[in-house]
């Protein structure tokens, strides 16, 4: 079976364990080639107190079109941090472009946390990610993602199963046929994943609650997703593998009391990942 290709469209951290940096290796280690798209290049990520940030969108359209010429092709297309309203424009064109029959696009609509938006996003901003859903064949949104893109209040975090499901059912009307929200604050002891997949009843992925929210868990979660996806697992069990992951990484880290804005130490484990088979 010839190798599968996904092309990362995220951006460049060096110091951080977010995006390309921990998305690249996870699916390498399931056996994917990945192809990096870069948005932006950044010296830390955005929680950080400085960082340099370099945006690549001026560079974006010419690196694309040496692909298009190329004739490339993918089985899958995962994009994630946006730095520009622009930049949004360009990633629409590559999934017309690239999204073939039966490639499938993931789209990490990452734009902030605990009910905020990150500090490079604009409202312009904010608001074009919400054309981008409609590319989508998977979304992966935390709840204050989830929120924003659908203007809703982040009500403190709070929303039970049945506003859950009315906010996926509007969203997945628009184009993903499958959507996991992430890092729901459950209780004091565990955090929900919800799996919505359009057609089935949505179901509830509980992990034990181990520590402080820590940057770069939601990579780390896209990307076990859309590698184990590609690899032919279903939407629940993808998504199941990665909030075991993503937990098992957070407990190394709590262990070791590795500070929260350095991300997963999803080194760790990459062994796990590794799917069975040839070679
Ligand atoms: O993990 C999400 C993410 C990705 N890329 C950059 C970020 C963040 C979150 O803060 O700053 C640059």
């Amino acid at each position: 079976m010839p190798q599968k290709k996904i092309a990362l469209i995220n951006d460049i951290t060096g110091f951080g364990r977010c995006s390309i940096a921990v998305m690249a290796p996870i699916v390498s280690a399931m056996k994917i080639q990945s192809v990096v798209v870069p948005t932006a290049i950044l010296s830390t990520h955005t929680q950080f107190s400085e960082y340099y940030f370099d945006d690549y969108t001026p560079k974006m359209r010419d690196y694309i079109q040496t692909y298009k010429n190329l004739d490339m092709e993918f089985d899958a297309i995962a994009t994630g941090f946006l730095g520009s309203v622009e930049q949004v424009d360009i990633v629409v064109d590559f999934i017309r472009h690239f999204k073939k029959p039966g490639v499938f696009t993931l789209v990490d609509p990452v734009m902030g946390d605990y009910g905020k938006l990150y500090k490079t996003y604009t409202p312009e901003l904010s608001a074009k990610m919400k054309n981008l859903v409609r590319y989508a064949d998977i979304l992966t949104p935390n709840l204050t993602e989830l929120c924003a893109l659908m203007d809703e209040d982040y009500h403190n975090g709070e929303f039970d199963a049945k506003a859950l499901t009315a906010m996926c059912e509007k969203l997945s009307a628009q184009g993903p046929a499958h959507i996991v929200v992430t890092g729901i604050h459950y209780n004091d002891k565990q955090i929900m994943n919800f799996v919505y997949s359009r057609g089935e009843s949505p179901r509830v992925l509980l992990v034990d609650r181990i520590g402080g929210d820590r940057s770069g868990t939601g990579d780390v979660i896209s990307a076990v997703i859309a590698g184990k996806y590609l690899n032919g697992h279903d939407f629940y069990d993808s998504v199941r593998c990665a909030a075991d992951y993503a937990s098992k990484c957070i407990g190394y880290c709590e262990k070791n009391k590795v500070p929260e804005h350095w991300g997963l130490c999803f080194e760790m484990y990459l062994r796990d990942l590794i799917e069975d088979g040839e070679p």
